[in-house]
C-alpha cells in the first residue's frame, strides 16, 4: 500500500481532532508537578507573522514535550487588544476600533490554529475586554491608595504625529517608536505609577534571575542604574543660597573648579544675570536628551560658590548637559577627571587642576580627563591616599563637618502611564470642586469605554469630547463631578496578563489559589525588544501584586528565551531600491534592467520586500514543515536565515519519514511487540537518539540538534533491509521511538503515523520515550596490540571505530608507548580490525 503524504489533509484533520478531544485544555492537577509555558502574546496587528510563528512554535515544542514527560502544562494565548492602529484604523476609515481589533483577532487567531500549537484557548483573553480591563482599573485604584500611583505636572515627550506623550522608553533616537517622527518637550498633568519605589528590589532580584540570558539582566541593572555618592552643599559666596550637588567621585573634591546648574533647576534663572542667555540655552535643553546634549553649551551665571573642603571660590555656571532628572540636577565639575567636565573646562578656559594621579607617578600637563584609579594629589591632608580609600574618608570627612551626605542615585524614573487616546483602559478617576481627585468606588468598576464614538484624530483625549463620559456624580458629596479622560499606557494591560491566564477567562474573579498553583511562569519566549520595559513593568507589576496578597512570589519569569529574528536575502536596484524576488529574476531590476545587487540577509520586513508569510509556507508545504524547518534553521536564540532550500529540506525529510513507515506498514502494524531483548546496530542507534534528543531540548532547547539526530536515526533505519524478524522488531522499536521524538516538533505527521502503524491513542498522551544506557553503549572488541608479531598488550574500544582510530589507539597504548620508544615504527599493519601489529627497527 503507497500512500502519499499530504499535510493539508493531516493537518485539518488532526487540528479537529485535537480541539474535540480538548487534548491542550489545562485543568489543575495536583498530582503532577505544574510547568507555566508562555510565549508573549501579540498584538492584533492583522496578520501573524514569521517571527510570531517561530515564538509559538518553539513554546508549542517546550509545551508538547513537557506533557509528555508527565508535567501538568499551562499554554494559554490571548491578544494584547489596546492601541493606537486600531484607533487610526478608526480615524482614517470611520472603522469602530472594538470592530477593526475582534475582525483581526479572528483572522490571526485561524492563522495561529493552523499552525498546530496547543493552546488552552478556554483562557484566551483580549486586554480591550471589559472583563479584562477591569482589573487595571481595580489595581490603579490600589495603586492610588497606597500613594503608588500619583499625579504631576511634568515635561512629557509628545508626539505631534501620534497626538501623545510618550514614554522615555518609546522615544528612540528622538524620534517615536512607531511613527519615527520626532518628539518633542510639553507640559501636562500626568498619573504615574512609583516604579522607583521598587528600584533596590528591582535591582536585587535581578540576581535571582539564573534562567534569563546575562544581557538582558545586564539590561535591566542598566535601565535601574544604581550609582553610590555623595550629595553635597556648595554656598553660593555672599548669599544664603546653597547649591546641592551630587557626585559619585567625593575624591576628587579638591579638583572641582567650577559648578554647573541644569538649565531647568530653579535656581538658574534666580542667580543668571544674563536671561536672555538663559532662555536660549532652555530652548535648547528641551529639545535634546542626555546622549545628545552639547557638552560645551552654557553660561557663566556670574556668581561663585565655596567649594565646602578647601573654601575655595568657584564660578557658577548653566550647562545643559547637567540633567535636571538625574541626582539633584547640579555637579561640581572635575574636568582634570571627567571627560564632559575637561571638554566643558577646555571650551569655557576654565582652570584643570590635577588631583588623582595614576600609580606609576607619570603627571604630566592632561590632554584629556583622566579617569582611571590613582593616589590623590593637591588634596591637602587627603593628599597621599588612594582614591578608593579616599571616597571613603572624604564621605566621613563631609558627614562630620555637616557640609553633605552619603547619597544613592538611580536612572529609573516612574512610569508615567497616561495617555490621551481612546483606545486604551479609562483611569478610574474623578474630579470634583469640592472633593477633589477621588476613586471611582470599586463596586463601580469597570469604568467602561464608551464603542460609539467617532474619532477625529486631532486635539487632546477623545473622551473628553464624549460628555455622556465625562460628566458624573461625586461618589462622596453626589454633586457635579467630571472623569479623567485620559487612558492607560498599553504597558500596563501587558504587566500582568501572565496571572489573569491563571484563571479561566470566564471567572470575572482572580483567583488566588489558581494563581498560586500555576505562578511563577517556568518558560517565557520572546523577543529581545521587550528586554527593558516589558519584562521590567511585568516584574514591577508582580512585586505590587504581591504586596497586595494577589500573587505569592516576586519574580514573574523563572526561565527567559529570547528568540532570535526570522531573516532573509534581500533584493536591491540602484535605482528602484528594494525589489521582490520576482523582479530581481536573472539579477536584473524588472524595471530598469539594470544589474542588482544581490542585498544582505536582513530581518524580513514589508518595506525590504522579503518577506515570506506563515499562509504561503503552510499551503504549499504543511505546518509541520514549517515548523521542523523554523526549528532546525538555527537554535532559537540565534537569527534565522531563510532558505528556500532549507524548507525543502524539511519538507523532504518529512517524507522520507512518511515513505519508510508506508513501505513496512504491514509489517510495523503486526510487529508490534517483539520477545526478547532486542540489540543490534538500529536498536543501538535508536538509545543514543532518545539520549540525544531528550539532552538536546532539556540543555539549552537545542532543537535543532535534536531534529539532527532525528534526520541520522531516519537514514539509519533507511539503511537496514529487513528481512526477519529480529529486523522488523528492531525497525518497529526504532519507528515507534522516532514519532515520539519528533511529536513536539512536527505533531500533525506523527499522530497520524502513529495512528497508521496501529497505536489507539494520541502520542501527546504518551510518555516520553526512555534510554538504555546499556543498550545505547557502543558494542566493544578487543583490540590485541603486537610489536613484531608478538602480543604485547590488549585494550577494550568500540567496534564502531575504523582502521585508523583503532592504530591510533595501539600506538598510543601506554605499555606500547614505552616498549617503542626512541625506535622508529616501520609499518603497522592491522589484520581483520581486531589485531593491531606494529612492526619497529631492532
Ligand atoms: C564629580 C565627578 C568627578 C564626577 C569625576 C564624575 C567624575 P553616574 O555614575 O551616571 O551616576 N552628574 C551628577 N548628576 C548629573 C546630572 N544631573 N546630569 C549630568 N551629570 C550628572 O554619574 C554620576 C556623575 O555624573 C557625578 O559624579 C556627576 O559628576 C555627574 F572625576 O561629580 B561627578
Ligand atoms: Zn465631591
Amino acid at each position: 500500500m503507497e500512500e502519499k503524504y499530504n499535510a493539508l489533509i493531516i493537518e485539518k484533520k488532526w487540528q479537529k481532532r485535537w480541539q474535540g478531544s480538548s487534548a491542550d485544555a489545562t485543568s489543575r492537577d495536583t498530582s503532577k508537578e505544574k510547568f507555566y509555558c508562555l510565549e508573549m502574546f501579540p498584538y492584533p496587528s492583522g496578520k501573524i507573522h514569521m517571527g510570531h510563528i517561530r515564538n509559538y512554535v518553539i513554546g508549542d515544542v517546550i509545551t508538547r514535550y513537557k506533557r509528555m514527560r508527565g508535567f501538568n502544562v499551562l499554554h494559554p494565548m490571548g491578544w494584547d487588544a489596546f492601541g493606537l492602529p486600531a484607533e487610526n484604523a478608526a480615524i482614517l476609515n470611520g472603522t469602530p476600533a472594538a470592530r477593526w481589533t475582534f475582525d483581526n483577532i479572528a483572522y490571526m487567531k485561524g492563522q495561529i490554529k493552523k499552525i498546530g500549537c496547543s493552546y488552552d484557548w478556554a483562557r484566551e483573553l483580549a486586554t480591550c475586554t471589559p472583563q479584562y480591563y477591569k482589573w487595571n482599573q481595580w489595581f490603579f485604584i490600589k495603586m492610588f491608595e497606597r500613594g503608588l500611583a500619583y499625579k504631576k505636572n511634568s515635561s512629557v515627550n509628545w508626539c505631534g504625529h501620534c497626538q501623545t506623550v510618550l514614554a522615555n522608553e518609546q522615544v528612540i533616537d528622538d524620534k517615536c517608536w512607531r511613527c519615527d517622527s520626532v518628539v518633542s518637550k510639553k507640559e501636562l498633568e500626568q498619573w504615574f505609577f512609583k516604579i522607583t519605589a521598587y528600584a533596590e528590589e528591582l535591582l536585587e532580584g535581578c540576581d535571582t534571575l539564573t534562567g534569563w540570558p546575562e544581557h538582558v539582566v545586564a539590561m535591566q541593572k542598566n535601565w535601574i542604574g544604581k550609582s553610590a555618592g555623595a550629595e553635597l552643599d556648595f554656598p553660593i559666596e555672599n548669599s544664603d543660597i546653597q547649591i546641592r550637588i551630587f557626585t559619585t567621585r567625593p575624591d576628587t573634591l579638591f579638583g572641582a573648579t567650577f559648578v554647573c546648574l541644569s538649565p531647568a533647576h530653579p535656581l538658574a534663572s534666580t542667580l543668571t544675570e544674563d536671561q536672555a542667555g538663559l532662555r536660549r540655552i532652555r530652548a535648547q535643553y528641551d529639545k535634546q536628551d542626555a546622549e545628545t546634549a552639547q557638552t560645551t553649551l552654557g553660561l557663566f551665571t556670574g556668581k561663585y560658590a565655596i567649594n565646602p573642603i578647601n573654601v575655595e571660590r568657584v564660578p557658577v555656571y548653566v550647562a545643559a548637559f547637567v540633567l535636571m532628572e538625574y541626582g539633584t540636577g547640579a555637579i561640581m565639575s572635575v574636568p582634570a577627571h571627567d571627560s564632559r567636565d575637561f571638554e566643558f573646562a577646555t571650551a569655557h578656559k576654565l582652570p584643570i587642576r590635577q588631583v588623582i594621579v595614576p600609580q606609576d607617578g607619570s603627571q604630566q600637563p592632561l590632554k584629556e580627563a583622566y579617569e582611571g584609579e590613582g593616589v590623590l594629589a593637591n588634596s591637602g591632608e587627603f593628599t597621599g591616599l588612594h582614591n578608593k580609600e579616599a571616597i571613603v574618608k572624604i564621605n566621613e570627612y563631609i558627614e562630620k563637618n555637616g557640609v553633605g551626605t552619603a547619597a544613592i542615585k538611580y536612572k529609573l524614573r516612574d512610569w508615567g502611564i497616561s495617555r490621551q487616546r481612546y483606545w486604551g483602559t479609562p483611569i478610574p478617576i474623578i474630579y470634583c470642586e469640592k472633593c477633589g481627585a477621588l476613586a471611582v468606588p470599586e463596586s463601580e468598576l469597570p469604568v467602561i469605554l464608551p464603542q460609539d464614538i467617532e474619532l477625529k484624530g486631532v486635539g487632546g483625549s477623545p473622551l473628553a469630547a464624549v460628555e455622556s463620559f465625562v460628566s458624573v456624580k461625586c461618589p462622596r458629596c453626589h454633586g457635579p463631578a467630571t472623569r479623567d479622560t485620559d487612558t492607560m499606557d498599553t504597558f500596563v494591560d501587558s504587566s500582568w496578563y501572565f496571572i489573569r491566564y491563571c484563571s479561566k477567562s470566564t471567572d470575572d474573579a482572580l483567583d488566588k489559589s489558581n494563581i498560586a498553583h500555576f505562578m511563577p511562569v517556568d518558560q517565557y519566549i520572546g523577543g529581545v525588544e521587550h528586554a527593558v520595559l516589558h519584562l521590567l513593568y511585568s516584574r514591577f507589576f508582580t512585586r505590587v501584586l504581591k504586596d497586595l496578597g494577589i500573587v505569592a512570589v516576586e519574580e514573574p519569569f523563572t526561565r527567559l528565551l529570547t528568540q532570535g529574528m526570522v531573516c532573509k536575502e534581500t533584493w536591491k536596484c540602484p535605482e528602484h531600491g528594494w525589489l521582490f524576488p520576482e523582479e530581481a529574476k536573472g539579477g536584473k531590476c524588472g524595471k530598469c534592467q539594470q544589474p542588482v545587487e544581490r542585498g544582505r540577509v536582513e530581518k524580513m520586513s514589508k518595506s525590504k520586500k522579503n518577506v515570506v508569510t506563515p499562509d504561503e509556507l503552510t499551503e504549499r508545504y504543511g505546518a509541520d514543515t514549517a515548523r521542523v524547518f523554523s526549528l532546525f534553521a538555527a537554535p532559537p536564540e540565534k537569527d534565522i536565515d531563510w532558505s528556500d532550500q532549507g524548507v525543502e529540506g524539511s519538507y523532504r525529510f518529512l517524507n522520507r519519514l512518511w515513505a519508510l513507515i508506508y513501505s513496512h506498514i504491514d509489517e510495523l502494524k503486526s510487529h508490534r511487540h517483539a520477545g526478547g531483548r532486542l540489540s543490534g546496530p538500529l536498536i543501538r542507534k535508536t538509545h543514543q537518539t532518545i539520549h540525544k534528543v531528550t539532552q538536546s531540548i532539556e540543555r539549552d532547547y537545542h532543537f535543532n540538534t535534536a531534529i539532527a539526530a532525528l534526520m541520522e536515526l531516519l537514514n539509519e533505519a533507511n539503511a537496514l533491509r529487513p528481512s526477519n524478524d529480529e529486523d522488523y522488531a528492531a525497525l518497529n522499536f526504532a519507528v515507534r521511538s522516532m514519532l515520539l521524538l519528533l511529536s513536539p516538533f512536527a505533531p500533525h505527521i506523527c499522530e497520524e503515523l502513529w495512528e497508521a502503524v496501529g497505536e489507539k491513542d494520541s502520542v501527546l498522551h504518551h510518555p516520553w520515550p526512555q534510554w538504555d544506557e546499556e543498550a545505547a553503549k557502543e558494542e566493544e572488541i578487543e583490540l590485541v596490540i603486537q610489536i613484531n608479531g608478538k602480543v604485547r598488550a590488549k585494550e577494550r574500544i568500540s567496534a564502531a571505530l575504523d582502521d585508523e582510530a583503532r592504530t591510533n589507539i595501539a600506538l598510543n597504548n601506554e605499555k606500547i608507548k614505552e616498549l617503542t620508544v626512541g625506535k622508529p615504527v616501520e609499518k603497522v599493519m592491522i589484520h581483520r580490525g581486531m589485531l593491531v601489529n606494529i612492526v619497529i627497527k631492532k
